[in-house]
């Protein structure tokens, strides 16, 4: 986090935006199902997170509504 602040942007870092959707999307077919997502957070120790609740943020965050995040989606939002 702090190399992001040193460079001083609200822009996001597309190399390590790579990097965590790849760690996301853990069967690497290029998209973040509600489920893998899930698993991510459970695994960042948000046990919390149910899958209604996977499946809304995800839904909040994809574009064109195939219920899936690409990374271009990740990336638009990590940019917003
Ligand atoms: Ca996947
Ligand atoms: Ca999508």
């Amino acid at each position: 986090m702090t190399d992001a602040r040193r460079r001083g942007g609200p822009v996001a870092d597309i190399e390590e935006a790579r990097k965590q959707f790849e760690r996301i999307d853990s069967d690497g077919d290029g998209f973040i199902t509600a489920a893998e997502f899930k698993s991510a957070l459970a695994q960042g120790g948000d046990w919390n997170v149910t899958e209604s609740v996977a499946e809304a943020v995800i839904a909040s965050r994809d574009l064109n509504g195939d219920k899936v995040l690409s990374f271009d989606e990740f990336w638009t939002h990590l940019n917003k």
